[in-house]
């Protein structure tokens, strides 16, 4: 791998991401280009921008999703490389191998590593050749009724069947008896033969009330991978997450190293580069085992670089470069504790997306408090893409302060013209389960803030 410098790098994506992509170009003194759609023309990420592009209609399909305008405005700027963000193309194979053709560099993993950790049935042969621990389940795609039936008498019920080309909660049926188990496999198979035109089906032990903990791992090109600890992401609607914090407040020194570990021996078996997240669910004896691999910078990030001092973004910007990793695994400390609050355009209570004039805006600040968004006053929400606006990041010395620094953030924050969730955050952050740290996945429905969705 040469070492080159990049001197432009095009940001595939908008809001936010794009946002924070643009800033650690900025620090590295590298030239950005944005790309835009007709409604995002207002958008900051297009303001902040050194060039920006408009790359079609609204419509995600026409813009973000559309590979050869966003490689013709790659061609047209001059660009040396695409940041794809999370969300759109980023775990897209195929928009990364054509941006590999036309000789810009995909700041990511390559094709081939995306496909190897993509498919989850792949996936997970691959995490069992690298050792991680599994729950109970079918090694390969369940093939037949028959096989499902078989399966789930020996691990025992409930069981879930999820689908190989699902993820982040697509494609999933739980089921708590024989009687049903026919039918779901058939639906499961069908649904996800109709969605991700790939009809294979695993099948595992469904933990009841498990907590999700995934790992945050940087490699470089040279073979060295490192972990950058863990995030605690159990407070989910629909398989959205809401609020996420790190260190997971259950989680020893000891306990980080070992699951830190896992996802090393993962990202090694496949030569992996870039940044990475490895998910674990993990059950009250804290154990854990593997779900999936996401081969992009997560929206939570972060949380990560508030605990660790090492910013994610920049380093995945000079990995692609060229460079070797900045620091080593013994170099990496976590300290303190951090939170992070999703703010969306939405009402706080039907979670009904609520785009909108903002009419009044401004943000908390001080110490410890960090907002990555792209909204300001006197912007227009539009409504097609997701209604999250900004992150409120919180850092603290200990999880009980960080939990009261959140608060007071929130408290601050003045958004007039459109509805947002901070109430709803506010009302979890007072919750007792919350605050003593004994939540688990299905915390938001037990507590009654949300109606269940199993
Ligand atoms: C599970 C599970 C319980 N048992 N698998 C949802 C997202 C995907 N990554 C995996 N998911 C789950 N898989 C077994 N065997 C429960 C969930 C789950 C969940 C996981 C993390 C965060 C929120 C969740 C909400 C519902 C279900």
């Amino acid at each position: 791998m040469e070492l080159n410098k990049f001197s432009k790098v095009l940001i595939a994506n908008r809001g936010e991401i794009a946002v924070r992509i643009i800033r650690a170009c900025r620090e590295l003194g590298i030239k950005t280009v944005a790309v835009y759609s007709k409604a995002d023309e207002h958008s900051l990420h297009a303001k902040l921008a050194d060039e920006s592009i408009c790359i079609g209609p609204a419509e995600s399909k026409k813009s973000y999703l559309n590979i050869p305008a966003i490689i013709a405005a790659a061609e047209i700027s001059g660009a040396d490389a695409i940041h794809p963000g999370y969300g759109f193309l980023s775990e897209n194979a195929g928009f990364a191998e054509i941006c590999q053709k036309c000789d810009f560099t995909f700041i990511g993993p390559t094709p081939e590593q995306m496909r190897q950790l993509g498919e989850k049935v792949a996936a997970r042969d691959v995490a069992r050749r690298a050792g991680l621990p599994f729950l109970p389940g079918s090694k390969s795609a369940i093939e037949s009724v028959d096989e499902a039936k078989i399966t789930a008498k020996e691990i025992g019920f409930p069981v879930i069947l999820k689908a190989s080309g699902g993820g982040g909660g697509r494609g999933m049926k739980i089921v708590h008896k024989e009687d049903d188990l026919e039918n779901a496999y058939l639906t499961c198979r069908q649904e996800a033969s109709a969605a991700f035109g790939n009809s294979e089906v695993y099948l595992e032990k469904y933990l009841e009330n498990p907590r999700h903990v995934e790992i945050q791992i940087i490699a470089d090109h040279h073979g060295n991978v490192v972990h950058v600890g863990e995030r605690d992401c159990s407070v989910q609607r629909r398989h959205q997450k809401v609020i996420e914090e790190a260190p997971c407040n259950l989680l020893t020194e000891v306990d980080r190293e070992k699951i830190g570990g896992y996802a090393i021996a993962l990202a090694q078996q496949v030569g992996y580069h870039g940044a990475g997240t490895v998910e674990f669910l993990m059950d009250d004896n804290k154990n854990v085992y593997f779900m999936e691999m996401n081969t992009r910078i997560q929206v939570e990030h972060p949380v990560t670089e508030e605990v660790s001092g090492i910013d994610l973004v920049r380093t995945q910007i000079l990995v692609a470069m060229g460079h070797k990793l900045p620091f080593s695994q013994a170099d990496v400390k976590i300290k303190g504790h951090a939170i992070e609050c999703r703010i969306n355009a939405e009402d706080p209570t039907s979670f009904a997306p609520w785009p909108g004039h903002i009419t009044a805006y401004s943000c908390p600040g001080g110490y410890g408090v960090r907002v990555d968004g792209f909204v300001y006053h006197g912007y227009t929400v539009v409504p097609f893409y997701d209604s999250m606006l900004t992150k409120l990041i919180v850092y603290g010395d200990t999880r009980e302060i960080a939990l009261k620094r959140m608060e007071s953030a929130l408290k601050e924050f003045i958004v007039d013209g459109i509805r947002t969730n901070i109430p709803f955050h506010l009302k979890v952050l007072s919750h007792p389960e919350f605050i003593n740290g004994t939540h688990s996945t299905r915390f938001l429905e037990k507590a009654g803030f949300v109606k269940p969705s199993h």
